[in-house]
């Protein structure tokens, strides 16, 4: 497809071209890190006429554009995935190979751009993914972070937190665009003045403090059809040479404030997971970056429309959880203030332009912020709020006459507090969940007068991911394989992919399928010895859970569970055993106790277990240290056995669960999620499912909750685990080391209820699912069909399929094809 332009004899030239006038060395003396760089600039350059291209092409078209918003894009490596999408992996592969450069090498040089959390980072990476290679048109925006995620280390089983300083060498791929800059402002008061002339009330931002924000363009590349399209991330600069009032000039004060406002706005990524933290410093992030992308979005839109009121006819701005809702007032304020429009007009426009996506329900994550900090940092903003509530509650009222229940619940302003996720729905035309459980809680549980108010408005859109990366790059044996087996349709079509089910049934299929996941076991236990100095055999069963670390996961279930079949093993050395090798990755948020107890929990368990030569190394126990995109690549094409262990109804979808379902890893998990929809895929025969159920769980939790010391006194095995929590067997002596988690099965000592996530509940249903696993394994033919029909049903699991239900749904958008740049 690229063969004119990728010919491989310039390719080469450009490399060598790119060392000398970037380095001024020669290939052959440049470091690997340079050689990368030399590498990505010259792709960068063919990506170049595309990448023009498809934006001319947009602008000719004057086509409706999807503006997705994020706070986070956890997008991994670029190098090999834009290849991959050029469909030139292979060839540049060669042409550096001829030049004695393994591009894996290469590749490794690339820091992750992890500026994101877990799932919903991730998903708003693939979703760019697959827009792109769908032909859509959209922008993906956010805020280039100084700092992404952390970086773990782990120290005497600790996870400590260094700082991930991921521009350090330069990023190859992006671009600034200085000539989009945009004015933002916080604080100050608001004048307010009758126009003389138009007699419009003019509200007017005095005595603000103000940044610059400069966007950075990532391409973001279809698959083998030309279009690039644009990940739009925001760096903030004072603006003190820009366009101070001249009063102010020379205010020495003034420019330093400005200069500590840019630097701090964009300083870092907030570490927290489903957790609300509720600092000022985050809000500003999220005003930073949605009035620069909404200045930017309606100033490009004049650019080729006239009429502003029709706005929603171009542009649909999807917000990714309640993190960009203030593009609601925002909007509003815009419209209002800057384009004239009136309120009726203006909330015409907003809500057909703006739509919803929630991605959790633990009450702990939703957005509240304090009416006190949000109105003083956002004046304007917050008048607009206002009134939006205002209007809803005379609507709730005129619909529910002396129902002032229903406005307790549905405010926008509430108990000193701004509701970002009521102000989502009520503003929003769709809000969607992101799994068909999930939406299913959201409609009869926790939004349910919304819902009862407005069901229109809601739809599910459930997840996916992209096989690009997950399959084509992460796992290019199986990939080589299935395009053997049916062709390569499935890069782009992931239905196809059910043309695999026949050859479950083909004992050589089969075997060639095993033989292909004992290669990626052991290239992951290459990785873990060179990482942890571990051994593991690659003929173990590779049982593996890596996701964020939050209690509502589980993980601390996991690890109780290999304690208990550690001291089986211990007491019965005759029982009869498959050898299995738990891998754990997981980075829990910098002020999680718990969280980080169970991680040095899972270190001193492994600790203990695999120094113990009289289990024969029958269990072994490994924490990847510092989980990520790139890592998990090659964690999702070594696994068995994918651990989606979450409390049923707590996780709202799961993406993991995809990955390894997609690379053959059967799921042994509760029916929470898009795991439901895993097993109706896969059949019941092929997962392993425990566990309450969603009903029984939110039946409980209604009700009170439950007592897990008749468990704990009932179950002596399991007692005798968890005493060991206290008793200094896997804290050498030390009997407090354990306590929190402790506390949080059986006690009392803390505020919330004992044992909130139902772990002694499920313990007995999870070890019964896992000697179903031992049992399965043992019988090679039938799991070898297990793990083939998983990887031939994963086709629904695609972000390609996601996407053209948002499409279809709630964006409206049109395809428009690309030619080739030549
Ligand atoms: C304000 C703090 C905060 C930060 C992040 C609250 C909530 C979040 C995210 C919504 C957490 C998250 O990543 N949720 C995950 O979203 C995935 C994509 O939809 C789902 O697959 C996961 O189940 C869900 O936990």
């Amino acid at each position: 497809m690229y063969s004119k332009r990728f010919e491989k004899e310039a390719f080469k030239a450009a490399v060598k071209e790119n060392v000398k006038t970037l380095y001024r060395k020669k290939i052959e003396e440049a470091s690997k890190q340079q050689i990368f760089q030399a590498v990505s600039y010259a792709v960068k350059d063919i990506i170049m006429d595309d990448w023009f291209e498809t934006q001319s092409k947009y602008e000719e078209e004057n086509v409706k554009t999807v503006y997705y918003m994020s706070m986070e894009f956890l997008m991994g490596r670029a190098l090999g995935n834009n290849l991959i999408n050029m469909t030139a992996y292979t060839e540049v592969k060669e042409a550096l190979d001829e030049m004695g450069i393994d591009l894996n090498v290469i590749e490794d040089e690339e820091p992750d751009a992890a500026l994101g959390n877990g799932g919903l980072g991730r998903l708003a990476a693939c979703f760019l993914d697959s827009l792109a290679t769908l032909n859509y048109p959209a922008y993906g925006c956010g805020i280039r972070y100084r700092y992404g995620m952390f970086k773990q280390k782990i120290k005497d089983g600790y996870q400590v937190e260094t700082p991930d300083n991921w521009l350090k060498e330069g990023n190859p791929f992006e671009l600034r665009r200085e000539e989009y800059a945009k004015e933002v402002r916080f604080g100050g008061n608001i004048r307010f003045e009758k126009n003389p002339e138009t007699g419009r009330d003019e509200f007017i931002q005095e005595n603000y403090e103000s940044v610059l924000a400069i966007p950075y363009d990532m391409p973001i590349i279809g698959y083998g059809n030309h279009v690039v399209n644009t990940l739009r991330i925001w760096d903030a600069q004072a603006i003190v040479d820009f366009q101070l009032d001249s009063f102010d000039r020379g205010d020495y004060h003034k420019a330093v404030e400005q200069e500590n406002l840019a630097k701090t706005i964009v300083e870092v990524l907030y570490p927290n997971d489903n957790h609300y933290a509720g600092k000022e410093l985050r809000l500003k992030q999220q005003y930073f970056f949605i009035s620069a992308s909404l200045q930017e979005l309606i100033a490009k839109y004049k650019r080729t429309n006239s009429d502003v009121r029709k706005l929603y006819e171009k542009v649909v701005i999807q917000m990714n959880d309640t993190h960009p809702t203030v593009a609601v007032p925002e909007l509003m304020h815009l419209l209002i203030d800057q384009e004239g429009l009136t309120w009726e007009e203006a909330w015409n426009v907003t809500t057909k332009t703006c739509a919803y996506t929630n991605h959790t329900i633990m009450a702990e994550a939703l957005e509240k912020w304090p009416i006190d900090l949000f109105s003083k940092l956002l004046p304007r903003i917050y008048q607009i709020v206002q009134e939006i509530d205002r209007r809803f509650v005379n609507e709730v009222r005129a619909k529910y006459p002396g129902n002032e229940e229903k406005v307790r619940k549905m405010a926008i302003l509430w108990d000193g507090q701004v509701r970002m996720a009521n102000m989502a729905i009520i503003a929003g035309f769709s809000v969607n969940g992101v799994a068909k459980l999930h939406t299913e809680i959201l409609k009869n549980e926790q939004l349910k007068d919304f819902y009862e108010m407005m069901p229109e408005k809601f739809n599910n859109k459930t997840n996916g991911i992209t096989q690009r990366r997950f399959l084509a790059h992460g796992n290019p044996l199986l990939a080589d394989w299935v395009t053997d087996k049916i062709g390569d349709g499935w890069i782009t079509d992931l239905a196809q992919i059910s043309k695999l089910k026949p050859y479950a049934e083909d004992e050589k299929a089969r075997k060639e399928f095993m033989d292909i996941k004992y290669q990626n076991k052991v290239r992951l236990a290459k990785y873990i010895k060179e990482h942890n100095g571990i051994d593991v055999d690659p003929r173990s069963i590779f049982d593996v859970q890596v996701k964020r670390l939050h209690e509502y996961k589980r993980q601390l279930l996991n690890i109780l569970h290999v304690m208990y079949l550690y001291n089986q093993i211990k007491e019965h050395p005759e029982m009869s055993f498959y050898p299995r090798t738990f891998i754990f990755g997981a980075k829990a948020a910098a002020g999680y106790q718990r969280a980080k107890e169970t991680i040095k929990l899972i270190n001193s368990v492994a600790d203990v277990v695999n120094n113990d030569r009289s289990i024969n190394g029958k269990i072994k126990v490994v924490f990847i240290e510092d989980y990520r995109v790139s890592n998990a690549e090659l964690i999702f094409a070594a696994a068995d056995v994918s651990e989606q262990i979450s409390t049923a109804s707590k996780e709202a979808s799961g993406t993991g669960n995809m990955k390894f379902m997609l690379n053959g890893a059967p799921t042994l998990g509760t029916m929470d999620g898009a795991n439901v929809e895993i097993v109706e895929e896969v059949g019941i025969e092929n997962a392993f499912i425990f566990g309450l159920s969603s009903e029984e769980v939110i039946n409980y939790e209604n009700n009170g909750g439950y007592n897990p010391t008749d468990i704990y006194f009932n179950d002596w095995e399991l007692k005798r685990v968890i005493d060991q929590l206290m008793d200094g067997t896997y804290a050498k002596g030390d009997h407090e080391m354990y306590k929190n988690l402790y506390n949080s099965l059986l006690n009392t000592q803390c505020t919330d209820r004992a044992d909130t996530y139902f772990i002694l509940k499920d313990f007995r249903s999870y070890a019964d699912a896992q000697k179903r696993v031992e049992e399965a394994y043992r019988d090679q033919d039938r799991w070898s069909k297990m793990a083939m029909l998983n990887t031939a049903c994963s086709g629904k699991f695609t972000s390609d399929r996601t996407i053209e239900e948002y499409v279809k749904d709630i964006w409206k958008l049109e395809k428009v094809t690309v030619p080739s740049g030549q």
